[in-house]
């Protein structure tokens, strides 16, 4: 009976707690760094990207947020102080937006517990706190951590609100509001030189970490030390990792940011080879060359065309000709 009542309040609370609570935007954080403007973004934790779209420049700043409450993180671009903010991954800016100045660091958040994520510009170690996607004067001002902190950004405790933390080689200091005074929670988690992602791998409204090794990641969904509960290999190790609720499932998954290749100018056409001393129908042998190098120039000559190997000089397909003959 008392085990029956005890369930029910539980259950009671949980149930309250999620009327109460927007949706978590729970990706936002830093700019993602790194270039190019396709983005291979992932629904699920496979190796295999479902979402591929291109969207804005190559040079763009990129970052990852739930710009408008509806559950789902999409791409925003920035260009020195000017912000575009995208509802849907791959479409048009739907917000263009001036805010603070063009060399300022930003860090994307829910700070109000909105569902919405919005800019915070960090300078040294103050932070100029803007809840929505205007321009004009920050909503509120506060100093954090100091001027050369590593800082992170994440819901560490699930109220629905982003909130600060500071790295310092692999140990992380967490703060559950955005204030000074001792960290609410500590812990350790991978090596020094891994970078890291907060996000809500596991849909607890909890931002846990995952750090990368080249292309390998090793995702946690706790806030404490210990093994990985997930390793996924993911992309190129020359990708940029993104992450975000792409499905508005309410769990964070992996993208990446990958430059496009530029067309290569195209190669001048080979010069069409002279007739003499040989043609298709000359026939020379190995013995007809005072060299190998000028039985390969020969031949080269002919595969360049595009004509293959007409006089038969590379008889084991090994693109050397007349080797043996010596
Ligand atoms: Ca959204
Ligand atoms: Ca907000
Ligand atoms: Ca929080
Ligand atoms: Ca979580």
């Amino acid at each position: 009976m008392s085990f029956r009542l005890g369930a029910a309040a539980v259950l009671g609370l949980t149930i309250a707690l999620t009327a109460s609570v927007a949706l978590p935007a729970s990706a936002a954080g830093p700019a993602a760094g790194g270039s190019g403007n396709r983005y291979l973004l992932n629904d699920r934790w496979s190796g295999a990207a479902n979402i591929d779209v291109r969207y804005g420049r190559d040079a763009d700043i990129v970052y990852t947020g739930d710009w408008n409450g509806d559950g789902k993180d999409t791409l925003a671009v920035r260009r020195g102080g000017t912000y575009y903010f995208s509802n849907s991954v791959g479409g048009k800016a739907t917000t263009t937006v001036s805010y603070g100045r063009a060399d300022d660091t930003v860090v994307m958040g829910d700070w109000n517990g909105d569902g919405k994520d919005t800019p915070a510009v960090r300078r040294g170690n103050v932070y100029l706190i803007k809840n929505s996607l205007s321009a004009g004067s920050a909503d509120a001002t506060v100093s954090f951590g100091k001027a050369g902190d590593d800082v992170v950004v994440g819901d560490w405790n699930g109220d629905g609100k982003d909130t600060l933390g500071v790295r310092r080689g692999n140990q992380y200091f967490l703060k559950n509001s955005i204030r000074g005074g001792a960290a609410d929670i500590t812990f350790s988690f991978g090596k020094t030189s891994d970078k890291v992602y907060f996000g809500d791998w596991n849909g607890d409204r909890k931002d846990t970490p995952a750090v990368r090794r080249g292309n390998t990641y090793f995702i946690s969904n706790a806030t404490r030390g210990g093994a990985a509960e997930t390793t996924l290999v993911y992309g190129k190790t020359t990708d940029t990792t993104l992450t975000g609720d792409w499905d508005g499932n309410r769990k964070d998954t992996l993208g990446v940011r990958r430059a496009v290749p530029k067309p290569v100018a195209a190669q001048p056409t080979a010069p069409k080879p002279a007739p003499v001393p040989s043609g298709p129908g000359s026939d020379l042998d190995c013995g007809d060359f005072s060299s190998q190098a000028a039985a390969q120039a020969e031949f080269e000559r002919w595969i360049r065309a595009g004509l293959g190997d007409v006089h038969g000089l590379d008889r084991d397909n090994d693109g050397q000709a007349c080797e043996s003959s010596f």
